[in-house]
């Protein structure tokens, strides 16, 4: 099982985005309502950096929402006062999303999760930006654990995000990631781990885009990730990580560990995700018509 948290209330959705600007709240609780009924766990208030009226945004969001569905949710934005304004009003225990290893938002950040008694997303980002390799994810990630421990934060409520990127842009970093995830279990079992699941599929046309996010968590399951910001409209996703389809699963791991199934053997579904886990395993490059070579 891996924890959902719901993405779609999002300041960049076309039809969110206007509806949070002008206080409307009946889209913004329309898909509140789908979320929650999907079995989405958290909901992600993404209101981006928001830097004039953060403050006012959050708090009508996060009471706007929480009046109509029962779920804790996660407080997206950069903005250090959007995020207290948020937490003052939430019910239960809220997701700080984020705080990175940058001074200013470890120094600010930090004392928040202890206030509030929240949830926190550590994101691997630093002073230099975004890590290279497993190596260095796994130095920040011990970092920033060490620093809220200091704080009285415990491990448990700690869940690090090592910063997925494109398969279209960096194998690599695709890469990285799983080998991280394998890594944090060693490094820090009481941590929780997260991953915003979509951005894998950036760049890939719209179409393609599940097929991507399915396998990629597929292959994240392997090495026991807790949680995965995903689109709740994509209905074999939650069915994947709520347990579901444990032969396509099996199939994904055991290419993993290095079997090359015969593509003539399968069925057409798991054609597709023999082929997409093979894009995602460096083994066959990323192309946007890697479907049908
Ligand atoms: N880690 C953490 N938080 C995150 C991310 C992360 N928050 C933001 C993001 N990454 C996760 N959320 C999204 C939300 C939307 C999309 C991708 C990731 C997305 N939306 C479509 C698009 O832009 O084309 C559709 C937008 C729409 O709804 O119209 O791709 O990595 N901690």
């Amino acid at each position: 099982m891996v924890i959902c948290v719901g993405e779609n209330i999002n300041i960049m959705s076309k039809t969110i985005g206007p509806a949070i600007k002008e206080r409307r709240a009946e889209p913004i609780l329309e898909m509140a309502k789908y979320e929650e009924k999907v079995g989405i766990d958290y909901l992600d208030m993404n209101i981006g950096p928001s830097r004039k009226t953060g403050e006012e945004v959050m708090d009508w969001l996060v009471k706007t929402v929480q009046g109509v569905v029962n779920k804790p949710l996660a407080l997206d934005t950069t903005n250090p006062a959007a995020m207290e304004a948020g937490l003052k009003v939430h019910k239960g225990k809220a997701l700080i999303n984020s705080v990175s290893l940058q001074p200013e938002r470890l120094e600010k950040g930090l004392p928040m999760v202890k206030t509030y008694n929240a949830h926190v997303i550590g994101l691997l980002w630093g002073k230099e930006g975004m890590p290279r390799d497993a190596n260095e994810r796994a130095a920040m990630a011990v970092d920033f654990i060490y620093q809220a421990n200091s704080m009285g934060i415990p491990t448990e409520d700690i869940w690090i995000d090592p910063i997925v990127s494109p398969v279209c842009v960096e194998i690599n970093q695709v890469l990285s990631c799983l080998e991280f995830m394998a890594m944090l279990k060693e490094i820090a079992p009481e941590a929780k781990s997260i991953v915003g699941l979509s951005n894998i599929s950036n760049g890939a046309p719209t179409h393609l885009r599940h097929f991507l996010n399915r396998a990629y968590l597929i292959m994240l399951m392997k090495y026991g990730i807790y949680s995965a910001i995903v689109d709740a409209y994509d209905e074999e996703l939650l069915a994947i990580a709520k347990g579901g389809m444990p032969e396509i699963v099996s199939l994904v791991h055991r290419m993993m560990d290095g079997e090359e199934p015969d593509l003539k053997s399968l069925s057409p579904k798991e054609v597709e995700y023999a082929k997409t886990t093979k894009v995602l395993l460096g083994k066959s490059l990323y192309s946007h018509s890697w479907l049908e070579l």
